[in-house]
């Protein structure tokens, strides 16, 4: 037992351990019908320049410390309406598939003169018989092109109707309804009343806890914070932070519950000296995330040990 013990706490660890130096950001979690938590990932290539990223990863896990790296399930060279900006994915189960929805993009963004930048991002659709992939573009062109958006995240209703929220330029803070098929929109774009507090985000996830719904997002891209209501579509009450940021840099997180305890996925940007361009580089890890009696989400430390599925 007390070797057992030991055993556990000693490999749990953050940044997660995938089994390789693979950098990882944008985790999304959920667990499926198998009873595995699956981790859908955006892919840092080693030292990449302005987050231009070209494929998605799938990880999954039965015990939060052994995890399986099911290889790149999809990538921009499959799109035929993107080359570029394989940014944070969620992924969703209906209809007897799996979803991934995804951001991608095409052009060049132009820091020195905004004004000359021909960047360009939507969100697209792909379909897989297996939560772990591989998964094909279901559409073949993103689910609109007008506003500019990014960093989708699909929740659905115990009804079964599929709500997706995003980060659009002018569009922060409206969700759009799926149709039943998974592969198109309906109706128009919702914009939610927030209670008067809309501060710039990035990487917006829901989620519904004792009937409660919580709409959580990295604030400025950097603290996580969340408002929360009694419907999918507000109006919600800000809550404040959960996470304080680190280093000035970006954060994007998701929230599931697995095995009676609610986790939080994350990444930390760590020191990479063993990499030629020996900076920071993004990492996916995960925390405990508890509640007070009322509801409320507890502020998460980031911890060395991250999580097991407490044998202790
Ligand atoms: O990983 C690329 C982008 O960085 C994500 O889409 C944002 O949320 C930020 O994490």
């Amino acid at each position: 037992m007390i070797l057992l013990f030991t055993t556990a706490c000693a490999q749990a660890q953050n940044p997660l351990n995938f089994g390789s130096a693979i950098r990882t950001a944008d985790p999304s979690a959920h667990v499926w019908q198998d009873g595995r938590l699956y981790l859908y990932t955006s892919h840092d290539e080693e030292c990449q320049a302005d987050f231009h990223m070209k494929d998605w990863h799938v990880f999954s896990s039965a015990d939060l410390i052994h995890w399986t790296d099911h290889g790149a399930v999809l990538s921009v060279q499959q799109l035929n309406w993107a080359d570029n900006y394989a940014w944070a994915p969620d992924a969703a189960y209906k209809n007897g598939k799996y979803y991934l929805v995804f951001p991608a993009g095409t052009g060049v963004k132009n820091r020195e003169n905004p004004e000359k930048s021909t960047k360009w991002m939507g969100i697209g659709v792909a379909v897989s018989d297996s939560p772990a992939g591989p998964f094909k573009d279901a559409i073949g062109a993103p689910l609109w092109r007008t506003p500019y958006a990014n960093d989708p995240a699909l929740f659905i209703d115990d009804d079964g109707q599929a709500y997706l929220y995003f980060h659009g330029i002018n569009f922060d803070y409206h969700v759009i309804k799926m149709r039943d098929d998974m592969l198109g929109t309906q109706g128009d774009f919702i914009k939610m009343d927030m209670g008067g507090f809309e501060p710039k985000m990035e990487g917006p996830w829901v989620f519904k806890r004792n009937g409660l719904y919580y709409f959580t997002m990295p604030e400025n891209n950097r603290v996580l914070t969340y408002y929360t209501s009694t419907s999918p579509l507000g109006p919600w009450t800000y809550r404040g932070p959960f996470m304080q940021q680190e280093h000035a840099s970006n954060n994007h997180h998701s929230i599931a519950q697995y095995k009676n305890q609610w986790l939080l996925f994350y990444h930390r940007w760590l020191d990479t000296p063993e990499s030629g361009c020996n900076k920071r580089q993004r990492h996916s890890a995960a925390e405990y995330l508890h509640f007070y009696q009322d509801g409320t989400i507890k502020p998460v430390q980031r911890t060395t040990e991250g999580v097991t599925q407490k044998q202790h």
